[in-house]
């Protein structure tokens, strides 16, 4: 059980407030983020949601009045330099912030880790709310908030029915807990529309995003009897599918959907001689050891890392790391 009411009191001795989420934000940090904003709002903190990256338009339905800003140094710098408190939502890993990180170091501004991935014991970081068995990092916000008796309004219900949906793949992934169906209740009860927001998140894809999907099923490779399917992107494909780097985003889990794979593998060409690595287990599969041996980490079943080196050189790598951890698996099962 963590200590909320510490950082009840933490809050409380703080009157202007930074809150943040990692770079290319998901559901998950930006509902989170959002709904603690609405509750630090209400009692009266000059509170501010900036981060590093442009806000994917399924997730503007968070941003009534503009609340959620991407960092500009003549918008932010100085009052960012103001603040006594941080609370950073869902990063995973301080590198994450990216320009913000950066900015709470140099004014050494206090900074809360609020997150539900491992605890990486970073210095940079002088307090840690860390729950690994959250579902959601919006699973802890929610538990905050009651246990602080607040009550949640539709502002906030929103943030946090996003944050467990998006987290818990709509309540399907094995991640999800009785915790995840109390708070759809609620959510529910108070006027969140869930199928709106399902339609916004997931049934927003663009064109351009099918045309690259098309190009990866058409050359998916299987290893390990079928168990481990692995795709590769390169700016090639990008460039011909006419597709931004988000629109990889929840691929892993759709290949992760065919009968018989246990691992899904991605691996994107950034063209700057560095390559991203995502890794998506059904559950028989630990994956988030292989990320580590790739200088990458996240949960037991979603995982990732950023590897140097161009796809040709990064590709042989993590497939032999990848083989080779599922056959160690294998063994120790048996
Ligand atoms: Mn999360």
């Amino acid at each position: 059980m963590l200590d909320w009411k510490s950082l009840h009191n933490t809050i409380g001795g703080a009157a202007k407030i930074l809150l943040s989420t990692h770079e290319n934000p998901d559901g998950d940090g930006l509902g989170s983020a959002t709904a603690m904003w609405h509750y630090l709002n209400s009692i009266g903190k000059d509170c501010r949601l900036i981060h590093t990256s442009e806000l994917p338009i399924e997730y503007e339905f968070l941003n009534y009045n503009n609340i959620i800003e991407t960092y500009k140094a003549k918008n932010h710098d100085s009052w960012i330099a103001e603040c006594d408190l941080a609370i950073i939502f869902d990063v995973g890993d301080f590198q994450r912030l990216r320009i913000i990180g950066e900015k709470i170091t140099l004014n050494s501004v206090s900074a809360i880790n609020f997150d539900h991935h491992p605890d990486l014991k970073d210095k940079r970081f002088s307090q840690n709310y860390i729950n690994m068995n959250a579902a959601a990092t919006g699973e802890m916000v929610y538990n905050f908030l009651k246990t602080v008796d607040v009550q949640l309004t539709l502002p906030i219900a929103n943030g946090i029915y996003t944050a467990v949906m998006t987290d818990t793949g709509s309540f399907c992934y094995s991640n999800t807990n009785e915790t995840c169906h109390q708070i759809a209740i609620e959510c529910l009860n108070i006027g969140v529309d869930h199928s709106k927001i399902y339609q916004t998140v997931y049934e927003n894809r663009s064109p351009a995003q099918m045309s690259l999907l098309a190009d990866i099923l058409n050359n998916l490779d299987y290893s390990e009897n079928g168990e481990l399917a692995w795709f590769t992107i390169d700016q090639e494909m990008m460039k011909k599918a006419n597709a931004i780097k988000k629109d990889i985003d929840g691929f892993s889990d759709f290949i992760r959907s065919i009968r018989g794979v246990e691992v899904a593998l991605m691996i994107f060409d950034n063209g700057n001689e560095t390559c991203r690595v995502n890794f998506r287990s059904k559950g028989k599969y630990i994956i988030n050891d292989i990320a580590k041996s790739l200088s990458g980490g996240g949960h037991k079943f979603a995982a990732g890392a950023m590897v140097k080196g161009s796809l040709s050189k990064v590709l042989p790598k993590v497939l032999a790391e990848a083989n080779k951890s599922l056959v160690n698996q294998d063994n120790n099962f048996s």
